[in-house]
Order: C-alpha cells, then sequence, then structure tokens
C-alpha cells in the first residue's frame, strides 16, 4: 500500500478571525470584518467564533491526541498593531508568544500566517491592497513579528489566497468594500500583493532566521466544458486570473507574455491598463528565487464554458444546492458538469484537479521548490447525535484527496504535508457556523468540542501514513 514520507505533516488549518474570537480583549483594534458583520442584517459575527483566544490549550492537546503534527495558524495583524501602522501592541505579541509557546510544547509544529483576509480596518477604509502605502506598513507587520517569533517560528507564510481576497472584494462582492465584476480592481490589488508577498520574502531572508518562508495560493484547476475554441479560450481566461498571474509573479519572477495577453485584454475590457512601477519587475524576479515552499489550498476545480451574456455572480451562502450562480461578460461562466458531484455550497468534488495543479507547478514552475497542501475540505452539515458526529461524506472526501496527493508525489512533485481546513469548526467568512469543516466538532453555545468520525480516521491515517477508506475506523 501506498505511504507518505516519513517526515510528512498531517496538519489542521485555522485562521485568527474564524476562530479566535475575544475581538475585544487583549488591546485589539479592528479589521474589516469586524464592521461589515456587525451591519444589522449580517446573520452572524466573529465576537466569540470557536473562542480560540481562550481554547487554544484544549486544541492543541487535542491535535497532539488525534496524531496531528503541524497546524496552520495566523496573526491578526490588528491584535500586533491595533491600528495597522502605529504603536506596536505587547500584550498582542504576548497572546502569540503564549499561542506559539503551546504549539511546540504539544509537537505540533506552527505554520503562521501573516495576512488571512483581516486587513486592520483604518487600512482598509484607506484602500487596502489597492493602495501601495498598506504594502510598506504590511512588511512592517512581518519585521515585527519575524523579530519577535523567528526564534521559534520555522514555517512563515506571508499571504494566504490572494485570489480569493480580490475575488470576494472586487468580483463577487461578498467581502467588503463589496463592488462587483470590477476585474480591473482585482487584478491590480493582486499585484500589490505580490509586490507585498515578494518584500516579506526578502525581509525574511535578510535575517538569517533559518526557517522557511512561502505563500499560499488557492489554486483551481479550470477545465472548458467542451472542446471548442471558445470553451478553450474562456477556461484560459479564467486560469489566468485565478492562478497563472500570481503563479507567475511569485515563481518565475515576472509575468509570461501569455499571460499579459490576457490580463490586458482582461483590464481593457475597463478601459484600464496594469500600473507596474519601475522597481516591481527586478523585485519579482529577485524574490522568486528565495520562496522556500508553496502552499496550496485546494477545494474544487472548475469547468467553463464561453459566456457573452450580462455578468451574474450568485453567492450560495446558506447550502441550499443548486443556487451557484457565476458568469462573466466576455470572460466565461462556470456550468455544472454532470459527471462531477457537488457539495450542498455548489463546489465541484474533482480530487484529479488536485493532482493537475500539482503536476503543473512542479512542470511550469520549478521555483516552487517544496510544496503543502495547506487547505482541503469539506464543508458539511454535521449531524450532531449525542455526542457523535458520523461525517462518513467528509472522511470518503479527505481520503479523495489524499490519494490526489500521492499521484502527484508517484509523479515526482515534492509535496511535504497536508493540513486539513478545519482543526476545529470555525466561522465560515461568507456563510457562517452552519458550513462546519473540523475534524472537531464545536457546540458554539457551550464551547465543548467533540471528535468527529474523521478525527479518529485522522488519527489512523498519520499513525500509518497511509489512506484508509472510511469504514477503516469506527
Ligand atoms: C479558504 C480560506 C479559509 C476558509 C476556507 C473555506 O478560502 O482560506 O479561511 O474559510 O476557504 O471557505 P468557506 O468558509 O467559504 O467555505
Amino acid at each position: 500500500m501506498r505511504q507518505f514520507p516519513e517526515q510528512f505533516i498531517f496538519g489542521a488549518a485555522t485562521a485568527a478571525y474564524q476562530a479566535e474570537g475575544a475581538v475585544g480583549e487583549g488591546g485589539r483594534g479592528p479589521c474589516y470584518w469586524d464592521e461589515f458583520l456587525h451591519r444589522p442584517e449580517s446573520r452572524f459575527n466573529g465576537d466569540v467564533a470557536s473562542d480560540f483566544y481562550h481554547q487554544y490549550p484544549v486544541d492543541l492537546k487535542l491535535s497532539n491526541e488525534y496524531g496531528l503534527n503541524g497546524i496552520r495558524i495566523s496573526i491578526a495583524w490588528s491584535r500586533v498593531i491595533p491600528d495597522g501602522k502605529g504603536e506596536v501592541s505587547e500584550e498582542g505579541l504576548a497572546f502569540y508568544d503564549r499561542l506559539i509557546d503551546e504549539c511546540i510544547a504539544q509537537g505540533i509544529e506552527p505554520f503562521v500566517t501573516l495576512h488571512h483576509f483581516d486587513t486592520p480596518l483604518p487600512l482598509f477604509k484607506d484602500g487596502d491592497w489597492l493602495n501601495r502605502d498598506n504594502i510598506d506598513h504590511f512588511v512592517r507587520f512581518a519585521e515585527v513579528c519575524f523579530d519577535r517569533f523567528g526564534d521559534r517560528v520555522k514555517k512563515w507564510v506571508s499571504i494566504n489566497e490572494p485570489w480569493s481576497v480580490v475575488a470576494g472584494q472586487y468580483i463577487i462582492g461578498h467581502f467588503p468594500p463589496n463592488i462587483k465584476y470590477d476585474v480591473a480592481k482585482a487584478i491590480q490589488a493582486m499585484h500589490h500583493m505580490m509586490i507585498a508577498h515578494a518584500r516579506v520574502v526578502e525581509a525574511y531572508k535578510e535575517r538569517n532566521l533559518n526557517g522557511e518562508v512561502g505563500i499560499i495560493h488557492i489554486l483551481e484547476s479550470k477545465y472548458p466544458i467542451t472542446d471548442r475554441p471558445e470553451d478553450v479560450e474562456a477556461a484560459r481566461v479564467e486560469d489566468t486570473l485565478a492562478n497563472a498571474f500570481m503563479l507567475d509573479a511569485c515563481f518565475k519572477g515576472r509575468y509570461s507574455e501569455e499571460t499579459l495577453r490576457v490580463i490586458n485584454h482582461l483590464m481593457a475590457l475597463q478601459g484600464e491598463s496594469l500600473r507596474v512601477e519601475p522597481d516591481d519587475e527586478a523585485l519579482l524576479e529577485r524574490a522568486s528565487r528565495l520562496n522556500d515552499f508553496l502552499g496550496v489550498n485546494y477545494y474544487a476545480s472548475h469547468f467553463i464554458a464561453h459566456h457573452d451574456g450580462e455578468s451574474g455572480i450568485h453567492h450560495n451562502g446558506t447550502g441550499e444546492k443548486g443556487t451557484s450562480v457565476f458568469g462573466l461578460k466576455g470572460i466565461g461562466k462556470r456550468v455544472t458538469n454532470p459527471d462531477v458531484p457537488t457539495t450542498d455550497w455548489d463546489w465541484p468534488i474533482y480530487p484529479k484537479g488536485l493532482t493537475d495543479m500539482l503536476t503543473r507547478v512542479h512542470r511550469e514552475y520549478p521555483n516552487y521548490k517544496t510544496a503543502y497542501v495547506t487547505e482541503n475540505g469539506m464543508g458539511y452539515k454535521d449531524d450532531f447525535q449525542d455526542g457523535f458526529i458520523d461525517d462518513t461524506p467528509r472522511i470518503d472526501y479527505i481520503a479523495q484527496h489524499l490519494d490526489a496527493i500521492l499521484d502527484a508525489i508517484e509523479a515526482g512533485v515534492d509535496v511535504q504535508g497536508y493540513f486539513l481546513w478545519s482543526l476545529m469548526d470555525v466561522l465560515s467568512w461568507t456563510n457562517g457556523f452552519n458550513k462546519r469543516y473540523g475534524l472537531f466538532y464545536v457546540d458554539f453555545e457551550t464551547q465543548e468540542r467533540y471528535a468527529k468520525k474523521s478525527a479518529r480516521w485522522m488519527r489512523e491515517v498519520a499513525n500509518r501514513r497511509q489512506v484508509l477508506q472510511p469504514e477503516d475506523v469506527k
């Protein structure tokens, strides 16, 4: 039976705003979600979330007991620098000292992300990633973290999923500032995030801290639904926008001609052009060789058709299956592939898309050096029955994706770890608390944790370093 490499990380992921709660404690300043999720019509907010701020010793003990050896946490920028650019908060730093020390004490390696969707509110109001001044503030925050925690944290991630940030903010419009269909803004903001990432990589390397630095991208394969040339082009355009643009910036150190052809066309559709400053190219080039790893977040792939009709997007944020719409005029639309099952939130379950993506990165972007699958998992409305949660469909999903990773490893890709999203149930940004992903069920009334069947299964998988079937574990 196939086995994962000996040092393979079997971990799980969290993010500050989705897990910590305690938004008014420890001198924390607001991030943009605090304001947005306090509108009167909001169905939920992150005020308490999974109370990780207080419960982290419980969660880390469970991680240890269930055989995990890695965790993704993120440092809330606005806990460390409450307004994003002014005074550093000793209380904020001290919280992360305690959290990091506890990870290490439990034998769980922390992979620490600096930006996981949570720009401090004042900087968000100043334009977030569209404003280049915010790059300087972000680099300063990163430096504060490297200097304080760099002795203990050996795996650093600059930014989590730039594409999801800008797609949410400027295309789908379900993230503040809730702008729809503005592909030009999305592209410009991504370019600035790539500059921010490159500067953070250089800042880390200058310090000789004997650890590793990388970035996490959500990388979903985009397949034309037919082989008609217009569908093939539509899939290529979405792939360039969501994948190739940033892979080029991070791991080639320049946008390839083909990437620029598509990007310039998308910008021109809105009468815009990409703004690049004179030093950007040299910086991207230098940093592309300094990354130590690429984190790949993978949940789904998309099947794409040509689309000349009006733009239309509906985000399924409630789990009412079949309600999603995603079409961009002149760009393409996501369509159903009858052979591919979907989750209740309409995310196509297609593990082969992960193998295809990993092998493509290996082939086209050798500077990735090492890959970690830093998020993968299945949103599911878990059924709680007297403390017993049978989440067999989730186990099935994870098993298929672990197999897909083994396929990639066999094809020569260097994959060193897998982090399930999420460790325990957490807040889902645009869906709330009924879209659960955790290995551990959280009763959000009492904050009690309960191991799901998937946690017991994962323990066996990590122990044997082999993919097991759901029925292999009681
Ligand atoms: C990724 C994010 C996570 C997490 C996950 C699940 O994009 O990095 O923070 O939320 O997706 O997404 P959702 O909660 O929207 O189902």
